[in-house]
Parts: C-alpha cells; sequence; structure tokens
C-alpha cells in the first residue's frame, strides 16, 4: 500500500443561516480592508458625488427608519425569505475533446460559453503559451450560464491526461456527475425592513441585506450578489434605500452563473417586501407596484438615470391587453364558489440592466471574410448555445451587405480567428457580437465600395439582371485583382458604462430590458398541485433582430423561470451529499407544466434610449423573472383558502382565534419554490390546522 489516508469528518457549512452564524463570507474587494459585503446606498436629499461612507449612511438610514416608525400614516414590515438554487439541466451534460498535435499545439474542443477562458486554464495547466493552444466551441447543446466558467476547468483535467499520454482524450460526464460537480443558481436570502405610507402607498424607505450561497469558492458569486444588489428595487423608485450584499462560504459545490445572474434572486426578494407590505395594508401587490414604478429621469439607488418611462407604459398596455381587472373579478368569483379549488391571478415586472457588470467585460470582435464568389464567412467572440445567436450575427453580416442569408455562414467559434474574448453572456451576445460584425462588415463595404459601383453600373449598362449577391462576387473579384483587402476585423466595447464600487455610484448598465407578465393559476388546496391556466407576456426586445427567435428565448426563459419559482428544489443530505442528481429526483418543466394558455408578445418599439445594433435588445435573461407571475398569483390562491379559513374560525367552526393584529395573520412567508408541499401547508383547513405551527406556512 502506497498511499494511506487519514481523515475525520469536520462540521460543515451548508447553509446561508449557518454562513451567517460563522460569519463565514467570502471578501469581496481585496484591498479594501474589512469589506466582507457589497454596500449600495441611496438617501433623500444625498448629494450625488459625495462620498458615501456606509457607517454614515447606514446610521442615517436607521434614524429615518426611526423617525418612520413613529408616524401614524406609515406602516413598517420586516421579515426575511428564502430563494432556492437551480440546475442548468442543459440537454448536454459537460463535454470535451483534447487533441494534442505537433510542436506542442493542443486543439481544444469543447461545450463551453468561454472558449477564451478555456484556453487560458489550459495553457496554465499544460504550461504552453496561448499561441499554441487553439480552444473552439460549434455549439452547445444548452449553457444557460452553467458553462460560462465551470466547463473550463473539465478541459483544464482533459488537458493534462492528452498532454501525458500524448493522445487525444474525449470526456462527457454523466448527468449525476455533471450536477454534483458543476455547480448551480445560487440559492439567496433576503431580510428586509421597509416602510410605506399608508395614505400614498409610496415606498418611502427601505433597508434589505441578501446572501448568496456561494459554495466553497467564489467562482461568479460575487458579480452574482452585485447583479443581485442592483436589481433589489426591481421596477419601483424607492427614494431611500439601501442594500448591502454577502457572499456566503460554505462546503457545497461552487455555485455559478445561471440565467438572470443573481438578477432574478434581488427582483424576488424585492418583489416579497413589496408584496408583504401590500398585504399588511391590505391592498395587493399590484396597487403598490402602479404606484411606485420608475419614471423617466428617475435615478436609482446607485446613481444611474431612468431613461425612458416604458415601465408605465407597459404597465397600461398590459393592464388592457391582459384584461386584468375583469380577470380578477372571475378569479374573486370562482374563489368564492369553490372550497377546495382556488384561482389566483399576479402581474409581475421586471427591468434588467443590461451589461456585464464587471465594464471590462463589454467587449468583442469580428472576423470576417469575403470571397470572390460574393459568400461572407463570419468569425465573432459569441458561442451558440441555442440562443440563435449565430442567425442573429449572420442577419446583421447579411443585411449589412444586402445579401441573403444563405449567403453568410457561421462555421464554428475559435480562438485562432477571434482572440481575448469575454464569456457569451448577460444576453448581450447579439449586441456585443452583432456590433462588431457589422463595424468588421463596414470596413469591407468600404474598400469594395467603388467596386460595387462600377459592377452595378456595368449590369445596367448591359441591360442585365443580376442579382446582388451576383454584384458583391463580381466586385470582390475586381477588388481582389486589385490588391484590396478582402477581410474585416471589428472590435466593439460598449461606450458609457463604467461603476465605481467605493462610492457606489456609476452607470453599470448600458441599458434596461423591460418585461411584464400576468399569470392565472388553479391551486388544488388539498394537494397543493397546480397548474398555469393562462400566462401573458410583454416582452421589451427594441427592434426584434428576429421575431420568430426573441418569442422563443421569451417562452423558454419563462418556462425556465416557472420551474425556477414553482418545481425545481435541490436537495442535499445533512453531510452536504446531494440527493438531487437526475431527473428521477430533481423535476424541471415538462408539457403539462407550460401555461395552457400562453400568449407571448413584444413591444414592439426600437431601443431608443441607446444605440444598439439596428435598434435591438437583448432578450436571454431578462424575460425569466416574468415567471414569478406564477408564484404570486399561487400564492394569492393560497391567500384565497387562508380567508375561507380565518372566516371559519372566526364563525366559531374551529377553536382557535385569530390573532389580534389583523396584519399578522394576513401576510405570510412563501420561500421560493412555491412547491406543492409548501403550497398544500400554506392553505389552511381543519385537516393541516392539527399540524405544529412551523409546518402550516405560517411565519
Ligand atoms: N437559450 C438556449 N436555447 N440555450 C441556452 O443555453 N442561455 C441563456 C439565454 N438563452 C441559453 C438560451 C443565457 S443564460 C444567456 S446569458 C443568453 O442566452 C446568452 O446568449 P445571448 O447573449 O446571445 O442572448
Ligand atoms: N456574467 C458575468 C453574467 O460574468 N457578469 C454579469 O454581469 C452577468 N450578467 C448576467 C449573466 N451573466
Ligand atoms: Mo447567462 S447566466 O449570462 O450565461
Amino acid at each position: 500500500m502506497e498511499v494511506r489516508v487519514e481523515y475525520e469528518d469536520l462540521p460543515a457549512i451548508l447553509s446561508i443561516p449557518e454562513a451567517i452564524a460563522a460569519s463565514s463570507f467570502f471578501d469581496l474587494r481585496p484591498g479594501l480592508p474589512g469589506r466582507d459585503h457589497l454596500h449600495l446606498c441611496r438617501l433623500e436629499g444625498d448629494v450625488d458625488g459625495e462620498m458615501p461612507k456606509e457607517e454614515r449612511e447606514g446610521e442615517r438610514m436607521e434614524l429615518l427608519m426611526g423617525s418612520l416608525e413613529g408616524r401614524s400614516d406609515i406602516q413598517i414590515v420586516e421579515g426575511e425569505v428564502f430563494m432556492k438554487g437551480q440546475e442548468h439541466f442543459y440537454l448536454e451534460t459537460n463535454a470535451c475533446r483534447v487533441e494534442p498535435g505537433e510542436n506542442d499545439e493542443m486543439t481544444v474542443t469543447s461545450s463551453t460559453q468561454n472558449p477564451s477562458k478555456t484556453q487560458k486554464l489550459v495553457s496554465e495547466v499544460t504550461g504552453l503559451p496561448r499561441h499554441k493552444i487553439v480552444s473552439k466551441c460549434k455549439r452547445m447543446g444548452g449553457g444557460f450560464g452553467g458553462k460560462e466558467t465551470r466547463s473550463c476547468f473539465i478541459a483544464a483535467y482533459v488537458a493534462i491526461a492528452a498532454q501525458h499520454l500524448q493522445k487525444p482524450i474525449r470526456l462527457m460526464m454523466d448527468r449525476d456527475t455533471d450536477m454534483l460537480s458543476s455547480g448551480q443558481r445560487h440559492s439567496f436570502m433576503g431580510s428586509y425592513k421597509v416602510a410605506i405610507n399608508r395614505n400614498t402607498l409610496r415606498l418611502e424607505a427601505a433597508d434589505v441585506r441578501v446572501y448568496n450561497n456561494a459554495g466553497w469558492s467564489t467562482d461568479l458569486s460575487v458579480p452574482v450578489c452585485e447583479r443581485a444588489v442592483f436589481h433589489i428595487e426591481n421596477a419601483c423608485m424607492i427614494s431611500n434605500l439601501q442594500v448591502r450584499g454577502f457572499v456566503c462560504k460554505t462546503n457545497t459545490p461552487s455555485n455559478t452563473a445561471f440565467r438572470g445572474f443573481g438578477g432574478p434572486q434581488g427582483m424576488f426578494i424585492a418583489e416579497t417586501y413589496i408584496e408583504h407590505a401590500a398585504k399588511a395594508l391590505g391592498v395587493s401587490r399590484e396597487d403598490v407596484l402602479s404606484r411606485n414604478l420608475y419614471r423617466q429621469n428617475d435615478l436609482t439607488h446607485y446613481g444611474m438615470r431612468i431613461q425612458t418611462d416604458t415601465l408605465h407604459e407597459v404597465w397600461g398596455k398590459a393592464m388592457t391587453q391582459f384584461d386584468f381587472e375583469k380577470r380578477k373579478k372571475e378569479v374573486e368569483a370562482f374563489n368564492a364558489s369553490n372550497r377546495f379549488v382556488k384561482r389566483g391571478l399576479a402581474v409581475s415586472l421586471s427591468k434588467f440592466g443590461m451589461s456585464f457588470t464587471k465594464t471590462f467585460m463589454n467587449q468583442s470582435g469580428a472576423l470576417v471574410h469575403l470571397y470572390q464568389d460574393g459568400t461572407l464567412l463570419v468569425s465573432h467572440a459569441g458561442t451558440e448555445m441555442g440562443q440563435g445567436l449565430h442567425t442573429k450575427v449572420a442577419q446583421v453580416a447579411a443585411s449589412r451587405f444586402g445579401l441573403p442569408l444563405s449567403a453568410v455562414y457561421i462555421s464554428e467559434t475559435s480562438t485562432d480567428k477571434v482572440a481575448n474574448t469575454q464569456p457569451t453572456a448577460a444576453s448581450v451576445g447579439a449586441d456585443l457580437a452583432g456590433m462588431a460584425t457589422f463595424i468588421a462588415c463596414g470596413q469591407i463595404l468600404e474598400r469594395l465600395s467603388d467596386f460595387v459601383e462600377t459592377e452595378e453600373r456595368k449590369a445596367k449598362e448591359k441591360r442585365e439582371n443580376v442579382d446582388r449577391q451576383t454584384i458583391i462576387a463580381r466586385a470582390a473579384t475586381a477588388a481582389h485583382f486589385a490588391r484590396v483587402n478582402l477581410t474585416g476585423q471589428g472590435f466593439y466595447a460598449t461606450p458609457d458604462v463604467a461603476f465605481d464600487w467605493q462610492r457606489g455610484r456609476g452607470r453599470p448598465f448600458y441599458y434596461f430590458a423591460h418585461g411584464i407578465s400576468c399569470s392565472e393559476v388553479q391551486l388544488d388546496t388539498l394537494t397543493g398541485d397546480h397548474a398555469v391556466i393562462r400566462a401573458d407576456i410583454i416582452q421589451d426586445v427594441g427592434s426584434s433582430l428576429n421575431p420568430a427567435i426573441d418569442v422563443g428565448q421569451v417562452e423558454g426563459a419563462f418556462t425556465q423561470g416557472l420551474g425556477l419559482f414553482t418545481l425545481e428544489e435541490t436537495v442535499f443530505n445533512d453531510k452536504g451529499g446531494m440527493f438531487t442528481k437526475g431527473p428521477g429526483a430533481y423535476k424541471i418543466p415538462s408539457f403539462g407544466d407550460i401555461p395552457h394558455d400562453f400568449r407571448v408578445s413584444l413591444l414592439g418599439k426600437p431601443n431608443t434610449e441607446v444605440e444598439t445594433v439596428y435598434s435591438s435588445k437583448g432578450v436571454g435573461e431578462p424575460p425569466l423573472f416574468l415567471a414569478s407571475s406564477v408564484f404570486f398569483a399561487l400564492k394569492n390562491a393560497a391567500y384565497a383558502a387562508r380567508r375561507d379559513h380565518t372566516e371559519a374560525m372566526t364563525n366559531g367552526a374551529l377553536k382557535e382565534a385569530p390573532a389580534k393584529d389583523p396584519t399578522d395573520t394576513w401576510h405570510f412567508r412563501l420561500d421560493s419554490p412555491a412547491s406543492s408541499e409548501k403550497l398544500r401547508l400554506a392553505c389552511w383547513d381543519p385537516l393541516n390546522h392539527s399540524l405544529p405551527e412551523e409546518l402550516r406556512g405560517r411565519s
């Protein structure tokens, strides 16, 4: 025996509350001593540009809350809420093939959103310089953020084996190993104290803390937390808002990017405290939302100016298009005449910040070759994972040249075509690669324009009826004989974005992508089983580059969000072992879970906020949070069941007296996902009335 391993089990930190109890947080801002969390704050009367000091602002916020607490027109609510993570469940698990070549060359072909990071890591573990490593990806069978970084480590292991054996090595992970090891969406916890005005329904102040479960390494957990604190007010203007964000170091697998990237978690905490405040006043979440939506020129809690009134516009549009008021009455009538089956209706909005929060990542490149037959080969920094990026980028090139789509080809993404790239993520793939390609095409067209003119004139003179591709082919050939470069190399960096974390001020996002949804659900209060009867969505994608793709993205994001908020649940045992390692124990949405009546529409207005490629907006992640309308509709259905029960108690049908403060009984905490178990227990009735308090969904 050559190795004898001696080990003992140490106590493990698995959950966010355990991490908080042990103060187990990652240091977020190396170089800034004592900074174990992010802090953003804006207070009314605060002078923009002044150095915000966390201590000073924290104190001012406490004073403000204290004075609001004493006011009779103000209601204060306090609470916390948990949100679980999510497995990516891309159909293709992580896979990669490494082939060593002559002169220490190495070709890495992998299923990755991040070919350049793959190249970097393979270079580091093999000791080979990066110019000998070509890292490529033709397409992925889905990524959803799970292959933004985690795929790169797998390529590194495989590269070591390939280097050692000098043989091509291929690895494709089994589903259980992939689920167990590659990280998931971050679970979050939020705690809040919020002040709302009873008369105006204005959200006067909010003091919020968010925590995410990073697992054992930081990976992308810091930017995930950044995105959460940037979205902690979702669509509402709250003039006094403070948020702190903590990244918990635990002994679980390291969590990573997942569609929305902390945005949905931040927005869920926001909608939870908004709902709490609404219920405390006996009004609906929609009543509070409609009074507090951002208006043009409002400033966010990080000092970014809101450039349009789109939130009000989509709200107004949605209320009529979705027939909200009428259907709300219908739902109430249904609930009045049904005892054990309840319906619920709810609206959700999202305002998603478009750009990587790490400013340097907002860059992309493209390499475009024009051949003498009038066809284009486009290579760009982005990867294809089913989101239709290559189609959109090919459309950009085709329309720039006036060529049919069939004249443009995108073969793969490769680090020897476009180097030093960022991952395809943050839903800005088409914004960035589309613009870089637009620029690269422009370079060729500029050099070609005289030749095109000549060929057009010649064809006209000969009364020849030729198509555009023939003209471009003839022009390209003529240009080639005149020794003109037919290759373009475009580079694009998103303008105007910057953020200063020390001041907590700046413009992290180039623009916002807005959306609104309304879901109607039916809940069986005896089993917790539920169905989405109808879901309506309006998503702002600017001038859509491709409506078929965009509608598909909206449907996909919503459905994935529906899984997040109602179905999917990762379960660990008390030693940190993952129980949910495959489809047998982990349930993603299937056909029956899709809204029975699913009405997706696009706002259809060009992006007027900023200049983007053909005035479009990114679409991949923003609509995911819209599925929270299913969650809040289910919660409303549960409220209806509880109302029946409260009435039964008041009538003397049940013994327990209702609590004194009606707001106490009214609002209840519902953590995400709103699984069947949780919903069943939240619906009070004589049967579960005998359960212990904490199991009755009361908190
Ligand atoms: N759509 C499909 N079919 N498959 C995917 O893996 N990933 C999503 C979204 N849509 C994904 C998808 C995520 S997480 C992001 S960030 C964007 O696509 C990335 O692509 P884009 O920037 O080109 O929109
Ligand atoms: N990835 C990342 C992302 O590295 N930074 C981001 O801001 C981001 N946002 C959304 C999705 N992925
Ligand atoms: Mo998406 S989480 O930005 O890959």
